[in-house]
């Protein structure tokens, strides 16, 4: 069975997410999110820049969340959740997929780690982040204009991964978003694999607490 080790409310929910969808069976390994933690050897066998999510199919071990994806997706997907390689889609699923999290989330993930290395923050280096944070909003509401999800008619694992990375803007930059793109993330969130991810989170906190 997949193993997901994952800390609470990090990237391992977009793991968590798709694997619900796709009704795939795993196993969480609740991850200390602690520094301390992230720098034993022990953790950095697992993901040697001492990140969070790791998953491991057998002796198959990996990191990179999107990467994760795409492995659950090529082995136990059939097909689901992704267009075909010869789909006229498939491009802008691949476009999709990366800009996820190379784009998106790379300047909501350098607030966080600016906020933990600098006390008080500099409000400039945070503003220009959230402006490019929400430059990348901009593009998400025109590319869901006028359709249900980033590929049109059909649900794929992009619209999961970025509505994954939209929750942590709209807790750090906004909660308020363009019309579409808010049509859009309230469409993918009523997903009920979504509620059987944060769940799953959630009982992934108390087993770290208990
Ligand atoms: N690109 C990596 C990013 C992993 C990442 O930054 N994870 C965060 C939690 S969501 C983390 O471990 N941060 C701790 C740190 O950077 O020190 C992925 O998608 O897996």
């Amino acid at each position: 069975m997949l193993k997901i080790y994952h800390s609470p409310q990090t990237r391992g929910f977009r793991v968590i997410w798709v694997c619900e969808e796709l009704s795939v069976p795993y196993e969480i390994v609740p991850v200390n999110f602690a520094a301390e933690y992230r720098s034993t050897p022990e953790w950095r066998a697992l993901n040697p820049v001492g990140k969070v999510p790791v998953m491991a199919d057998g002796d198959m071990v990996m990191f990179e969340s999107c990467a994760m994806l795409q492995y659950v997706l090529d082995r136990y997907g059939n097909g689901r959740l992704q267009p075909a390689r010869d789909d006229p889609g498939y491009a802008h699923y691949l476009q999709w997929s990366w800009f996820a999290e190379a784009t998106f989330a790379r300047p909501l993930g350098e607030i966080v780690n600016h906020r933990r290395e600098f006390d008080p923050e500099l409000d400039a280096v945070v503003a220009e982040m959230k402006g490019r944070a929400t430059a990348c909003v901009a593009a998400l509401d025109a590319a869901v204009s006028g359709r249900p999800y980033l590929l049109g008619e059909a649900l794929s694992a992009v619209d999961l991964s970025i509505c994954y990375t939209m929750r942590g803007y709209r807790r750090m930059v906004s909660e308020t978003l363009p019309a579409a793109v808010r049509a859009y993330f309230d469409r993918v969130t009523a997903l009920p694999s979504y509620a059987a991810a944060e769940k799953a989170d959630a009982e992934t906190a108390e087993r770290l607490k208990g």
